[in-house]
């Protein structure tokens, strides 16, 4: 059962004085105009958030620099010791958290919950790591000499996140950054400000426990306008940036052309492979989850299901019967499956979408459309599409971030099923469901899956924390929350240390004076 209530929720988040604008965000040299945030869920205006201007934008760099100057100095392993301390706050608000970004985002609540796990998740990963920024020693070719390599801390991280994960990328980023030593500057969506500002105020209270600067964790709220003043931003190392391909060529583009470096994680054309081997339980589970949950506004979500011929009566009558028992609805009530859009711009996409695949030969098997009456006020609820599709449409090669699922046949053996799910030009998440273990090795094999995630009988959304996540082609090539991810928060170094009285020149070289 859920405790209380989303204004009791926003006080614990230390939101308050919501009706007025000048005081929610602003704490922090906010003096630029105002943007409202909507929930999604009932249409209500949630709060005013100040944005920042080009004035306070600077004043937050100048924090930033300061704070990273006492930052890099801390060891590794006591810096983790915040983050540690910073996940067990997490812990304690978990319900809090979940329930703001269910309300101001719109997923369901428990995945809300989930995403604060996310958060947690990284943060425990992060404070292991913070005992493991390894570099290599290596053996000098000279007499006498000494060679390794250490990880040192890189500057200011830019960070600029989505509405879809609206607390969980952030913390992907932050706690491998702060562990790192950095010290970073968060970009969210100006479309769900208030889970920034929440976040804010939990690393703040840590940082003020521990006596730290806050600037260790900086906020800045606006739309792109904001972001371009740290794609531009000499200060900036590294702007790690999650949102759709259009926006990551941007920012790639700005920052490239300051030889700065940016991590992408962008848009996903997500495919499940249905062989005939596959499980079909497990299918409907895995494709009906990745396609609807979230309301199809991950960057996982599945977009596709590649069916081979043989089953694929039998597998489009599966799903089609499980989208008839999917409820859509207040997503803060935990017997709905389905929340709303995240606005009426959206639910648009959502239109335009119907009405292309339609156009290019399509046909929708599961109408799909928008809800109205009661609970339905804010006119974000759509119920989630079905359509039969060609890969070749111009409208499947395309992330409409919706529930629309397209589902496409193919005969022969896999290979034929893996070009056409690496026929696009996005390379995020893939899946196959197989019993068959020719078929499974084949698709993770070289000739198989071009994407950064590849999974076996598991759907294509939902990946924890440990391993590397991201994608490559347009997806951007990033990656981010496990693995080795940690080494593009920091800057390495190799040092040669000479412990003789000669002065030996590598590669042998004489040169005598
Ligand atoms: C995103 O949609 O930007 O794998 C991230 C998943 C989640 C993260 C999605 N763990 O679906």
């Amino acid at each position: 059962a859920q405790k209380f209530g989303i204004q009791e929720a926003l006080e614990l988040l230390g939101i308050h004085d919501i009706n007025d604008g000048t005081s929610t965000g602003s704490k922090h040299f906010s003096s630029g105009e105002l943007i409202e945030s909507y929930s999604p869920v009932d249409g209500a205006l949630i709060a005013k958030v100040r944005t920042t201007s080009a004035k306070d934008y600077s004043q937050v760099m100048d924090t930033a620099t300061a704070a990273f100057k006492a930052w890099r100095t801390k060891p590794a392993p006591q810096r983790g010791e915040i983050v540690r301390q910073f996940g067990q706050k997490l812990r304690e608000l978990k319900e809090p958290l979940g329930k703001l970004v269910s309300y101001e985002m719109g997923k369901s609540y428990q995945e809300g919950l989930g995403e604060v796990q996310e958060m947690i998740d990284i943060c425990d990963f992060a404070v292991g790591l913070s005992r493991q920024l390894h570099g290599l020693t290596m053996h000098s070719e000279r007499p006498g000499h000494r060679m390794y390599e250490q990880y040192h801390p890189l500057g200011v991280v830019g960070i600029i996140s989505a509405f879809n994960f609206p607390v969980a990328v952030w913390a992907w980023n932050t706690a491998l950054a702060w562990v790192a030593g950095d010290v970073c500057v968060w970009k969210p969506s100006e479309k769900t400000p208030l889970c920034g500002i929440a976040c804010q105020n939990i690393a703040a209270e840590v940082f003020k426990a521990n006596n730290l600067p806050e600037g260790i964790s900086c906020l800045i709220n606006g739309d792109y306008k904001v972001g371009v003043f740290m794609t531009h931003d000499k200060r900036i190392p590294l702007v790690s940036a999650t949102g759709s391909i259009r926006m990551g060529k941007i920012v790639a583009q700005a920052v490239a052309s300051r030889l700065g470096k940016s991590l992408l994680e962008l848009g996903g054309n997500n495919a499940i492979i249905v062989s005939p081997d596959a499980d079909i339980k497990m299918t409907v589970i895995g494709a009906v989850f990745g396609a609807v949950g979230t309301a199809g506004q991950r960057c996982t979500s599945t977009r596709r299901l590649i069916i081979h011929e043989s089953i694929y009566d039998r597998v489009k009558e599966a799903i089609v019967t499980a989208y008839k028992q999917l409820r859509i609805g207040n997503p803060l009530d935990e017997k709905n499956h389905v929340g709303p859009l995240i606005d009426t711009d959206a639910v648009k996409n959502y239109q335009n979408a119907l009405s292309k695949v339609v156009e290019e030969g399509g046909k929708l098997i599961v109408e799909g459309g928008l809800l109205e009456g009661k609970g339905y006020e804010s006119g974000c609820y759509v119920r989630p599409a079905i359509a039969e599709a060609k890969n070749s449409f111009e409208i499947v090669q395309h992330e409409t971030f919706a529930p629309v699922l397209y589902l496409l046949k193919y005969s022969g053996e896999v290979e034929n099923a893996i070009e056409i799910q690496n026929g696009v030009v996005q390379g995020l998440s893939s899946a196959i469901m197989t019993n068959n273990l020719r078929e499974a090795e084949r698709f993770l094999s070289a000739q198989g899956s071009d994407c950064g995630i590849a999974n076996v009988n598991i759907g294509t959304s939902g990946a924890e924390i440990g391993g590397a996540f991201g994608g490559e082609k347009e997806t951007g090539g990033g990656r981010e929350s496990g693995s080795d991810a940690w080494k593009v928060y920091m800057r390495r170094q190799t040092n040669t240390i000479n412990y003789t009285t000669q002065l030996p020149l590598a590669q042998g070289i004489k040169f005598d004076i």
